[in-house]
């Protein structure tokens, strides 16, 4: 491989991804490492019902085993959408288009490019649900720096970007990290209701609001109901609160627009095959349906408004779901007491 030809992809990967929408891409070596804050955040149990974790350490510690002769770690960010404020319960993320479909087509219009240079090249693109330390390979590769809530972040962007990779079997130079500009800053650790932040700069997954309304099963325990406040799905406020994010910079993807989502009671009124047609292109289908309307009646026993109580009996009354049933006497209470 030619120096030259390095250089000239290297340049056509960035020219493409400024057009795909991407505010940054960098490189990172590939290298084999062992990640010790990753086995003491799972050590810690901080991982709560996330088992998939434990189970992909070793892949995460080892790119060569997801693309045997792995050499470099393309990293790209992608800014998403503040999010409407006339859904509030829904973390901006979401609010839009499922970031895994719209940064794997982007992605894939960089690996063609690398295919076209390296025609012997083997790639594998990663976004979220791979076991790739993103946010690891991310400030290696000199996207941005570790926020105090954990998030990689930008000057340029603010703290609402999402990442994804292409690990590639070629040698590309390594990007130079990025300096951390948070300062004496701590806007985002105070933010949080629930004290999830760690201070090594973990989150502690068992007392996250994002954990309990997007990936866990079943109910939600009584201590988090409250400090869910309005959060039908994800949680944003260590995210929303950073400063940065109002002096961004970057342009946001069409895709991410945020677009008409049911309030707390519609959700109650939806049912299987609804529920499948709104959010069959959306992150949120990650909760289930029981999981959605379980956030939902948490959300309007916090609210307290009696407008509710005619839907809220009603659920409660033609449920089957045991769990359902008896959060929706809980909202019901929580508003008539
Ligand atoms: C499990 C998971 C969660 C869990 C667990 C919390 C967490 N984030 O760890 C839950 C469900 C709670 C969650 C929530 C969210 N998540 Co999440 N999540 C993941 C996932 C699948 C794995 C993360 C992981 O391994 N965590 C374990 C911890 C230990 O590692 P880490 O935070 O990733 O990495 C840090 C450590 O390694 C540490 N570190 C590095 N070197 C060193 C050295 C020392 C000495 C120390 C102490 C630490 C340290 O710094 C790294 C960067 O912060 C990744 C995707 C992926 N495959 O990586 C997405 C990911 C991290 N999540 C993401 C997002 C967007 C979110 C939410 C904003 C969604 C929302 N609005 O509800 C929240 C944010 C909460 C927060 N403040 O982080 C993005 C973050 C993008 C970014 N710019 O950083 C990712 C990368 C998905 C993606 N592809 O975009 N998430
Ligand atoms: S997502 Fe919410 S609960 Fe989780 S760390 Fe951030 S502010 Fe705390
Ligand atoms: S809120 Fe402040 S400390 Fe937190 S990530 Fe933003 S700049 Fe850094």
């Amino acid at each position: 491989m030619k120096s030259s030809e390095i250089l000239s992809l290297v340049e056509a990967l960035h020219h493409q991804a400024q057009s795909s929408g991407f505010c940054c891409i960098g490189f990172a070596d590939a290298i084999q490492r062992p990640a010790p804050a990753f086995r003491n955040w799972l050590a810690c149990g901080h991982h709560s019902g996330l088992h998939y974790l434990e189970r992909h350490t070793p892949l995460r510690e080892q790119p060569d085993r997801l693309l045997p002769g792995v050499k470099t770690i393309l990293v790209a960010a992608l800014p998403y959408a503040a999010g409407s404020a006339t859904m509030p319960g829904y973390a901006a993320y979401a609010q839009g288009a499922d970031y895994h479909d719209v940064f794997r087509k982007k992605l894939s219009h960089l690996v063609n490019l690398i295919r076209q240079s390296f025609p012997d090249a083997h790639t594998r693109i990663a976004v979220d649900s791979a076991p790739v330390a993103e946010r690891d390979w991310a400030l290696r590769a000199g996207i941005g720096w570790r926020g105090r809530q954990g998030q990689v972040i930008r000057a340029d962007s603010g703290a609402r970007l999402f990442l994804g990779e292409i690990l590639m079997t070629i040698q590309l130079p390594a990007s130079a990290p990025t300096a951390n500009l948070c300062g004496e800053c701590d806007l985002c650790l105070a933010a949080c209701p629930t004290g999830a932040l760690q201070a090594d700069g973990t989150v502690d997954a068992r007392k996250c609001l994002s954990y309990w309304t997007i990936e866990h099963r079943g109910p939600i325990p009584d201590e988090f109901r409250k400090q869910m406040g309005d959060s039908l799905f994800g949680c944003d406020r260590c995210i929303s609160i950073c400063p940065l994010n109002s002096k961004a910079t970057v342009p946001i993807s069409s895709d991410f627009e945020p677009r008409e989502l049911p309030s707390p009671l519609a959700c109650l009124e939806l049912d299987q095959p609804k529920f499948i047609a709104l959010f069959r292109h959306s992150a949120i289908r990650r909760t289930g349906l029981s999981g959605l309307q379980r956030n939902a009646l948490i959300v309007l026993g916090n609210n307290g408004s009696r407008d509710a109580l005619p839907v809220l009996s009603r659920f409660a009354e033609s449920t089957t779901d045991h769990d359902l049933k008896d959060l929706a006497n809980w909202a019901l209470n929580k508003i008539l007491t």
